[in-house]
């Protein structure tokens, strides 16, 4: 009996450029494996096992030399949990569906439309943004606001970067981040949870800030789809929604822009979203959270990680507290 090889693995119908999701790759290994115990194995392993490898690991790699500076010595969030324990709506509001679901995102070809108030508007191909600055691996706290926290180590160059080459007007004051929205893509989108296409923003000197990533992987690789391939930002000092996955325009405005969790619940998500201990979200609380990881793993476990005080600005105080002097962030929270 000969099994053909299912169509992923020929590589039939993926483009040399596509990423492979870690789940699909996993899978493929054990498909592999399985293969290479039967008797139809044996003759198409040694081919098949080359064809994978190969297309894995040039796709999957992404170099960057570590940026000292963003060293954490936190001990870091395992892949597994990184990269399972998600959110991202766009694919189901469950933690463990943008794991299961978003295989079905293409990542290229990708366009990022960077426009508005700049005096050097583009439409940004994906590889040609991915190329425009050193690509550096920074070690982040991501802190949700439902209480939970990671560490996992990014890659990507600050945002300024791109900034500063497009050339914002002096009419510029803001930054809005629009990410996809296709229903032949996303199922999550069937559902009215949230105002598509989910929509971020940031002040412009936010956004300018060094520690603003534009972020193309983790861990060393491009990002998984659920972790907001291929382009998302991490602004580390502000709650996880803050920071916007699959963007595919950044738009500089005059006006503070309208965000998707803002228009959901205002009481709730305000604009600004600084990590604040101080300032109670309505339904979690703020002084405390959960570091996944550090229990033994697995789906729920933000709920039985031993609780750690939460930081003033996520732990990045020193280097973000006087873009806000003068502000009640009671008030602008
Ligand atoms: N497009 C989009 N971006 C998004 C979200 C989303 O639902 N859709 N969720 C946000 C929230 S609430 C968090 S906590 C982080 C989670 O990022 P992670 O899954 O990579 O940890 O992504 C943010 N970016
Ligand atoms: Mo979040």
């Amino acid at each position: 009996m000969l099994i053909p090889p299912p169509k992923w693995l020929r590589g039939e119908d993926i483009a040399a450029s596509d990423i492979t999701p870690r789940a699909l790759f996993e899978s493929r290994r054990r498909w592999l494996a399985a293969m290479a115990a039967g008797a139809a194995g044996s003759a198409l392993a040694p081919w098949a096992a080359r064809q994978a490898f190969a297309q894995d690991a040039g796709a999957r790699k992404l170099a960057a030399k570590p940026n000292a500076a963003y060293a954490l010595t936190d001990k870091r969030t395992p892949y597994r949990e990184v990269t399972t324990y998600n959110n991202f709506y766009e694919f189901g509001t469950d933690k463990a569906d943008p794991a299961r679901h978003a295989g079905t995102l293409r990542t290229r070809p990708w366009q990022v439309s960077v426009e508005g108030l700049v005096k050097r508007p583009k439409v940004y191909d994906i590889d040609e943004l991915m190329r425009l600055a050193a690509l550096e691996e920074r070690v982040y706290r991501l802190r949700c606001v439902e209480g939970w926290s990671m560490v996992i180590p990014w890659t990507g160059y600050s945002l300024a970067e791109l900034i500063r080459r497009v050339e914002p007007q002096g009419s510029a004051k803001f930054v809005e981040f629009v990410t996809l929205a296709d229903k032949k893509q996303m199922p999550g989108l069937g559902s009215p949870v949230l105002d598509w296409p989910y929509r971020e923003g940031l002040r412009l000197d936010e956004a300018m800030h060094p520690l603003t990533l534009l972020t193309f992987g983790l861990y060393g690789e491009v990002l998984p789809n659920q972790n907001g391939a291929p382009v998302r930002v991490v602004v580390p000092w502000k709650y996880g929604f803050k920071s916007a996955k699959s963007i595919v325009a950044i738009r500089f405005v005059d006006k503070q822009p309208a965000t998707s969790w803002n228009m959901a619940a205002p009481q709730e998500y305000g604009f600004y979203s600084n990590v604040n201990p101080a300032v109670d979200h309505p339904r979690w609380s703020q002084a405390t959270e959960r570091r996944i990881g550090d229990d033994a793993g697995g789906g729920f476990a933000a709920l039985f990680a031993p609780k750690r005080k939460t930081l003033p600005f996520n732990g990045y105080a020193e280097q973000v507290a006087s873009l806000y002097q003068g502000m009640d962030l009671r008030k602008f929270y």
